[in-house]
């Protein structure tokens, strides 16, 4: 069994890797400043977060994070604009674990607009907002805003509010 096997199995009600989700989030960088979004509905709710969601049936992830972008902020990209800088795997109890694929947009077409789901807003990234950000952001995101491959996986306790278990892997992608 591998650490992370031993790490979920640990407690029963965490998620297999099995009934893990793909989820998708775009950071749109603009200079020295990065588009968040404040989830305004669903579980996240609350928190600036990049904007993102699952794919489709037949859809690739990156074409998912595309579609996802113009949904939530009306702005429109181009798939090889896309870099990807992060795959973290997140795992909750009592709802399937994320399998989350991050990428930075340094393109685009139209100009950020509130939708149903996220309200956005520019952030410097040295001034991140992370105490209304997911907890264990501030384990991964910086460096990869700043362009630094990372690859990990994290464990939430029930509600997302705490992080029990961080693990830095070796980037795969
Ligand atoms: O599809 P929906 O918006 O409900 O999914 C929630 C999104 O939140 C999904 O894209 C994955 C993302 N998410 C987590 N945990 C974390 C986290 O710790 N940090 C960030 N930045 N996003 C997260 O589920």
């Amino acid at each position: 069994m591998g650490r992370l096997s031993r790490m979920v199995a640990a407690n029963s009600t965490y998620c297999y890797d099995a009934c893990m989700k793909i989820g998708t989030l775009i950071y749109c960088m603009r200079g020295d400043e990065v588009l968040l979004g404040l989830k305004k509905r669903g579980f996240g709710a609350s928190k600036w977060n990049g904007y993102g969601g699952k794919p489709q049936e037949g859809e690739t992830v990156p074409e998912a994070a595309v579609r996802e972008l113009f949904e939530e902020a009306g702005i429109e990209a181009s798939l090889e604009d896309l870099r990807k800088v992060a795959k973290v795997d997140f795992y909750f109890e009592d709802r399937p674990a994320f399998e989350c694929h991050a990428f930075l947009l340094s393109d685009w077409k139209g100009e950020p607009q509130e939708s149903e789901e996220m309200l956005p807003q520019w952030f410097k990234v040295s001034e991140l907002p992370l105490s209304e950000m997911w907890v264990s952001d501030p384990l991964w995101l910086p460096r990869s805003l700043m362009g630094t491959k990372v690859e990990g996986r994290c464990r939430f306790n029930a509600d997302g509010s705490v992080v029990e278990g961080y693990e830095e892997l070796a980037v795969s992608f």
